[in-house]
This record gives C-alpha cells, sequence and structure tokens, in this order.
C-alpha cells in the first residue's frame, strides 16, 4: 500500500516524459484552459467508483466542475463499483492517448498489470480519494484525498464525547457498518478506530458485530435490521460513511428503538444529508471527509503535464461535527 506517512516530494519522471508524448486524438474546439501550460487542451481520462453515496456525487460534480473550469477535455466514466469496469476504463483511456489518468480505485489491490500498461504508455496516473496496495510505487504519481486511518482514530476519539454528553454508563457495545470490501476507507477507517480502542477502551468497549453495507443506504438499512436481531443489545453504531448510516436509522425506528438516544451513532462524511439526521437528533456525531477534490486535482494535473514536482500524497483538510453545532453548519455545507 501508499505508505500514508511518506511526505517526501517526490519526482514526476513519468509525468516529464508524458509531457512529450503526442496527444493527437483529443478533442479540438476548446480553449486551452484557465490554467495555461501549452497550446493543446489537456485530456484527462477519469474513472470514477461509482454513485453508490452523497459522498460520490459531490466528489464527481466537483471533478466535473474543476475540470470544466480549467479548461480540459474530460472523459468520465462511472465504474458501477466494479473493478473490472475500471480496468477497462483505464485501458480504453490508454488507447486514447489521453494526457493523464486520474482514478478512484474501488478496492486496494489488483491494479500493478493496468497501471504498469498506463507507465509503459507514458501516461501518468493520479490517484484521488482512495490508495492502492503496489510494490511497484513508480506505477502512480500521487494521492490527493484524505487519512482514512486518522479519520476512523478521530470517530473514536468523538464517541468518547458523544458518550460522555449522554451520561452512558457501563459497557459499550458497538456494531459497525463497514464501507466496501476492500477499498482503503472501509479498511483504515475500522483499523483507526480499533487503534484508539485498544489502547484507550479495552475494558468497556467491544465491536460485537461488523460487516459490510457496501457504503449505500440500501445496505446500511438491511445490514443493520440483520444486527439488531442478533445483537438486540447494541448500544453505538460506528458507521463508515453518513449513507449506511442513515439506512440504519430506519431500521433502528422499526425496531421501535430511538436512533441519537436508545443507539448512539457515529459517522463519517459529512454530506447534507448526514448533518438532516443529525440536526434531527438522530445521528450524534460525524467525522468530516472532504468530497470537493476536483480544483486541487486539476492543479496537480496540470503540474504533471509541465513535468513539474508533487507531494506523494496530498491530504485534504477536514473538521469533527458535534449534534449541537449541527443546525448552525448546515446552511453552510457545501455538499
Ligand atoms: O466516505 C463514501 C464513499 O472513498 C472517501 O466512498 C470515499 C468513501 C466515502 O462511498 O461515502
Amino acid at each position: 500500500m501508499l505508505n500514508r506517512r511518506n511526505f517526501l516530494t517526490a519526482a514526476v519522471g513519468v509525468a516529464a516524459a508524458a509531457g512529450l508524448s503526442a496527444c493527437a486524438k483529443e478533442d479540438e474546439g476548446g480553449s486551452s484552459g484557465s490554467s495555461g501550460g501549452g497550446s493543446k487542451k489537456i485530456t484527462l481520462g477519469f474513472s470514477q467508483v461509482g454513485s453508490e453515496s452523497g459522498w460520490r456525487s459531490a466528489n464527481t460534480d466537483s471533478i466535473k466542475s474543476a475540470a470544466k473550469e480549467a479548461g480540459y477535455n474530460l472523459k468520465f466514466s462511472d465504474a458501477q463499483q466494479k473493478q473490472e469496469n475500471q480496468i477497462s476504463a483505464i485501458r480504453s483511456y490508454i488507447a486514447q492517448k489521453v494526457d493523464v489518468i486520474a482514478f478512484s480505485p474501488v478496492v486496494v489491490t489488483g491494479w500493478d498489470a493496468v497501471l504498469k500498461e498506463a507507465k509503459a504508455a507514458k501516461i501518468p496516473v493520479i490517484l484521488t480519494d482512495r490508495s492502492v496496495e503496489t510494490k511497484d510505487e513508480s506505477l502512480f504519481v500521487t494521492l490527493v484525498g484524505s487519512d482514512f486511518t486518522d479519520e476512523g482514530r478521530r470517530a473514536a476519539k468523538i464517541l468518547e464525547k458523544v458518550l460522555d454528553k449522554a451520561g452512558h454508563k457501563g459497557k459499550v457495545k458497538i456494531a459497525q457498518l463497514e464501507g466496501t470490501t476492500g477499498a482503503a476507507p472501509a479498511i483504515e477507517r475500522a483499523k483507526g478506530f480499533k487503534e484508539i480502542m485498544d489502547a484507550e477502551h479495552k475494558d468497556d468497549w467491544e465491536i460485537v458485530v461488523t460487516q459490510t453495507g457496501d457504503f449505500t443506504r440500501a445496505g446500511g438499512k438491511q445490514v443493520m435490521a440483520a444486527f439488531l436481531q442478533s445483537n438486540p443489545d447494541i448500544n453505538v453504531l460506528y458507521a463508515h460513511n453518513d449513507d449506511m448510516a442513515i439506512g440504519a436509522i430506519q431500521s433502528i425506528e422499526a425496531a421501535g428503538k430511538k436512533p441519537g438516544k436508545d443507539i448512539l451513532i457515529v459517522s463519517v462524511d459529512g454530506v447534507k444529508d448526514g448533518f438532516v439526521a443529525m440536526s434531527e437528533g438522530k445521528i450524534n456525531a460525524i467525522v468530516e471527509c472532504n468530497p470537493l477534490l476536483g480544483p486541487q486535482l486539476m492543479e496537480v494535473v496540470q503540474t504533471v503535464k509541465d513535468g513539474g514536482t508533487v507531494e506523494r500524497w496530498i491530504k485534504t483538510k477536514e473538521s469533527d461535527f458535534m449534534q449541537d453545532q449541527a443546525k448552525d453548519a448546515l446552511p453552510t455545507r457545501k455538499y
């Protein structure tokens, strides 16, 4: 996996080489873009994970509008959460000789072959949002995205506050709704949370059930219903995203329990619907994960095209929110 602690500035060798590669097939007829850098419009091939969540829709909108703003020719495809679709999209971008490929990998493993093809074609690859696991770090230039392990730690720390505020006494029996199996945010959000739990709450906190809800509302609803059947004594839900928490809330209510009271809920993302649920008292705290990566991605694309250097991991800045901040924050949420 990408060494997420490696902040060394890396030389963009592949990018420099790709800068020389011809892009004869790209669409004509637009300006060269506000960010300058050559007379030809940059063609960017972007393979999106899917449209599984509110976070993802905001991320897609951000990428599309930032590409437009930068004057790039964007080739966009939605992989519907399937790795094989992403691999074919990347292969088609290679065949079309795009200038730069960016993608948000649905899972962490299984990318080496296609990334080697991109490297052989001298097309630089930028990861956005999620990382990959590879021994060959020359296969991508940089990752533009969040620190998911830290989000997991922050979720555990904010749960401490939530429990305090609720005056909770006794054992903390946690149900965890995981993101897509094998996806970086699912692996790392679980890991960061467990790290704090094991170090600081070994005696009083326990994850009694954990399963994937695939980052969707339907998944969250269905899995939570099963959790409540098998473990009616759950008193905390840690959901790896707001959409699964919102789905779970429906099942909690259907079981005659009060979300945010009988079952305290912490989730990740901070999308508008998450804030609405929080302002209604149904989610207790949210760890923000910012999807508005488009402008940063376009800047990196330009730098890479110009043969410049970029950091190995360009991290997103984020905050945490407790329920009592929800109403005030809601009107200014951008996604
Ligand atoms: O948290 C979730 C989405 O990769 C950070 O993917 C992203 C996650 C996000 O489906 O809502």
